[in-house]
């Protein structure tokens, strides 16, 4: 869903969730709505890297949860994500979008707030304003791999320094344990549902003034942290100047060399650094057009995705109904040509067997070669014996020929000419020819009463 895709409901419930890089913003998310995938980092790298809203229903009501890149130990990144957090709000708020409340989700496992720690935390004390505290949750993760002990020792420190959430905590946040199951995040939705209460965070106020990111509290936070990290690099350039005077004092040309090296590596880091402040300098105007040509963007995307999905789409159809077609026409083809061969077959067969019959017994006449009785599975049948039976008597024909023609090297009269003699036919292989005829005769019989019981099923 993109920022005003929704037709306007003030009954929908929107729930910003923040937190440094791996407090397990994701997690809490995929665990309000588990059908959502691939969304939880794998390993050290920051994972969620736009402002994306996850829908689920509670209690009747449509909760938009907003999952947020989280800052981390880079400024360049920390400017983007906030410029890009900015970004969302302002354009949510140009939208009559408000939100709800914030989750800010906070590891239990680190032994200590380490200072990108504190500083992050400021930056989202002052994003919010600590008159909108009522609307925070202030969630611990990570208990489930922390020693018990150890854990309440921390939230305890957590909740009662100033520097840390206490300020908040009196100001109306509820701290909340988050311990990467479904009840314990329903716990922290529900706290901010019931409240049913919208709210405009700090820096929306400021942006609608008309302030740059840099001129929010929050944009100063970061501009601070940027400036001191500048400071730092000019302190550190300083002392390669003195460390590169000292190495040529001494003709040390290789800690000339380490000298001259950390120079320039410094100076780059300092004209990134400025260069990343000067992105700050960002009004509302400028977020809004660049959130407007970002969400252009993504409906192009989705567009084209979807046209390129209809037209895989109807490709496949066409491929298939081509497939369907040529299929067809190769059953029918082959059907016709099935047909064709039954055909010729049952006409030569039937043919020769009706002249064969009328020759043998005179019966059957009716029995002409036009007659093209019906195909059936046993019509089939029927003519496979036939064709064997077929091959049988031209074999037997085509032996008795050979059998009865004189040998060629001899004008004496053939003992084939002879009267037949009975052998029996153990002992009498290749069989005389009389025997062959009587097989013929057996043989064209069988054919006869063949042709008669197709005669009958045909009739
Ligand atoms: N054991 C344990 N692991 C957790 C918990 N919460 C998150 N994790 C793991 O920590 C890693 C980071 O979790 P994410 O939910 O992606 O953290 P995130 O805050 O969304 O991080 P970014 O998107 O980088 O800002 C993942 O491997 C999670 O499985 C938790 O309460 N217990
Ligand atoms: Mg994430």
């Amino acid at each position: 869903m993109l920022i005003g895709d929704r037709p306007k409901d003030n009954e929908d419930i929107y729930i910003g969730v923040m937190g440094v890089t791996g407090a397990g913003k994701s997690s809490f998310i995929q665990q309000c709505v588990p059908e959502v995938k691939n969304i939880v980092g794998e390993d050290y790298d920051s994972f969620t890297r736009d402002c994306i809203p996850y829908q689920m229903t509670f209690e009747g009501r449509n909760v938009f949860l907003i999952d947020t890149p989280g800052f981390n130990d880079s400024s360049v990144r920390d400017v983007d994500i906030l410029n890009d957090l900015a970004g969302w709000l302002a354009k949510s708020y140009q939208e009559s979008i408000r939100l709800n409340g914030l989750i800010y989700l906070h590891g239990i496992q680190d032994a200590r707030m380490t200072g990108s720690d504190r500083m992050h935390l400021t930056v989202f004390k002052r994003l919010t304003g600590l008159e909108n505290m009522s609307h925070v949750v202030l969630a611990t993760s990570f208990w489930d791999v922390t020693d018990h002990a150890k854990g309440e020792h921390r939230e305890n420190q957590l909740i009662t320094r100033d520097d840390f959430w206490k300020k908040m905590k009196d100001a109306g946040a509820v701290v909340i344990r988050f311990k990467n199951d479904r009840a314990s995040a329903m716990e922290m939705v529900k706290r901010i549902v019931d409240q049913n209460e919208k709210t405009t965070l700090k820096i929306q106020v400021e942006m609608k003034e008309g302030r740059t990111v840099r001129c929010t509290g929050a944009g100063q936070t970061l501009e601070e942290d940027i400036s001191d990290r500048v400071k730092d690099a000019a302190k550190e350039l300083e002392k390669r100047h003195t460390d590169l005077a000292q190495a040529m004092r001494d003709e040390n040309e290789e800690a000339a060399q380490e000298a001259l090296e950390a120079q320039e590596r410094l100076k780059a880091e300092m004209a990134e650094l400025n260069k990343t402040k000067n992105k700050l300098d960002v009004t509302t105007k400028q977020l809004i057009e660049q959130k407007d040509a970002e969400i252009k963007r993504v409906k192009e995307e989705a567009e084209r995705l979807r046209l390129e999905k209809e037209k895989a789409g109807e490709e496949h159809k066409r491929e298939l109904s081509a497939k369907d077609k040529e299929a067809d026409a190769r059953v029918e083809r082959n059907d016709r040509e099935w047909q064709q061969g039954i055909q010729m077959f049952t006409d030569k067969t039937l043919g020769d067997l009706a002249a064969g019959i009328a020759a043998n017994s005179g019966g059957a006449q009716h029995l002409s070669q036009g007659q093209k009785p019906a195909l059936t599975e046993e019509r089939v049948e029927e003519m496979f014996r036939r064709v064997a039976l077929e091959n049988r008597v031209k074999e037997l024909e085509a032996q008795q020929a050979k059998e009865q023609a004189p040998p060629p090297y001899s004008s004496a009269p053939s003992q084939y000419q002879q009267p037949p003699q009975v052998l029996p036919q153990s002992v009498c292989y290749p069989p005389p020819a009389h025997n062959r005829e009587a097989e013929l005769g057996i043989v064209a019989g069988g054919m006869g009463a063949l042709a008669l019981t197709s005669m009958c099923s045909v009739m």
